[in-house]
């Protein structure tokens, strides 16, 4: 049960939540009526409607504004979830499933810059979270642990050019670990939005990376998610980017079971990464459409692109460099994702060109 302290506050965060300018999607969709259907809930796990909210309530320049504090949130708090995964996810309804999983033909997909006039780095990556591991704002410090070992012996095991090694956060040099954020192989540390819905306990504990010699393909452990599963190299070979990411992906299933669910596809902690969990992006030079951030916005929604500046989410572009992907994850396949992705980066490329 949630007890009167909870309570508490959760009505004085609701409060001043309601007296900011947030634009995020929880302000849009946690109305009075939501929040007092909501307020008593806790989930099998003892996760209340604050352990989901909190980061959004802190935050008031989210763009979403919620997690799922673990699994069963999406089920019990379905009031708050379903309307923001529908926005975000463009038109997701309540009553639709989650495709199978897709990846279709990898050989089939190009390269959205053959010319490599304006794309610097393409990446394709999934979030994925394990069976019998709880979300990170309750898994213990020993779970933790034990995930790590467990992944660091599948991934000791990874065939050809996913060779690799793993690399713990703890004991890592500060110079090490800000030269991999530097070059956008690894996480940021100190996330804000993470560090309010109590996703970062134990940091540096049970993190870490693993890469492959020429740092093409990575897997972060333990960060947002229990894993990012990463493929990235220069320029716009979408296609073999998507090839290695698929390899990857199919190998490190045959030894790890993925959290899926019926409606929702893979399960992740924040919601805009559900369905097939993935985001296919390019570091783009774009000068011309920058200069005119309404016009680039328009054909972002067009194409349901997303905008992003040069280090990740909530960071800004240094020298016009911009990181654009697929918003959509959720309602379509993995295949139909990098196809969406391909598409609206070639008609972006198209407008730059003014062709
Ligand atoms: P996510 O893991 O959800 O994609 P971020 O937006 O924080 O999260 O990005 C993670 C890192 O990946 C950042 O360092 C970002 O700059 C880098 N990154 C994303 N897309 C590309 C790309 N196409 N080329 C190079 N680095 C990229
Ligand atoms: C936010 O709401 O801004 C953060 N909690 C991050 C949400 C994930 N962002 C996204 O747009 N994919």
């Amino acid at each position: 049960k949630v007890t009167p302290e909870e309570l508490h506050r959760l009505e004085v965060g609701y409060k001043s939540f309601l007296r900011s300018d947030s634009k995020s999607l929880l302000r849009k969709y946690l109305t009075k009526d939501v929040f007092d259907k909501l307020k008593y809930k806790k989930t099998a796990f003892g996760s209340s409607l604050l352990d989901c909210v909190q980061s959004g309530f802190q935050n008031p320049d989210s763009n979403v504004g919620i997690y799922a504090a673990d699994a069963d949130s999406y089920v019990v708090f379905s009031d708050i979830f379903n309307p923001i995964i529908q926005d975000y996810h463009v038109g997701f309804k309540q009553t639709d499933n989650h495709p199978a999983l897709d990846f279709g033909c990898v050989d089939k997909v190009g390269n959205v810059d053959p010319k490599g006039d304006y794309v610097i780095s393409t990446r394709v990556r999934c979030g994925r979270s394990v069976e019998g591991y709880p979300f990170a704002p309750s898994i213990s410090q020993s779970q933790l642990w034990e995930l790590e070992s467990k992944m660091m012996a599948v991934l000791s095991d990874l065939p050809g050019e996913l060779k690799g090694t793993y690399y713990p956060l703890s004991g890592m040099t500060r110079e090490v670990q800000q030269n991999l954020i530097d070059d956008h192989f690894l996480f940021k540390e100190g996330d804000r939005f993470l560090q309010s819905a109590n996703a970062c306990r134990f940091w540096p504990e049970g993190r870490g990376i693993y890469h492959n010699a020429n740092k093409t393909f990575l897997v972060w452990v333990n960060e947002e998610d229990h894993l990012r599963i990463i493929s990235l190299q220069k320029g716009g070979d979408l296609g073999a980017t998507y090839k290695r990411f698929v390899m990857g992906v199919n190998e490190i299933e045959k030894k790890v079971r993925f959290m899926r669910h019926e409606r929702l596809g893979y399960l992740t902690f924040c919601p805009t990464n559900l369905g097939t969990a993935i985001r296919a992006s390019v570091h783009i030079k774009i000068p011309k459409l920058a200069s005119n951030m309404n016009k680039l916005n328009e054909i972002a929604e067009k194409y349901h692109l997303q905008i992003r500046g040069t280090s990740g989410e909530h960071t800004e572009a240094q020298g016009g460099v911009y990181d654009i992907s697929n918003k959509r994850r959720l309602g379509l396949t993995e295949y139909e994702v990098i196809q969406e992705m391909y598409h609206g980066i070639v008609e972006l490329i198209k407008h730059e060109r003014g062709s």
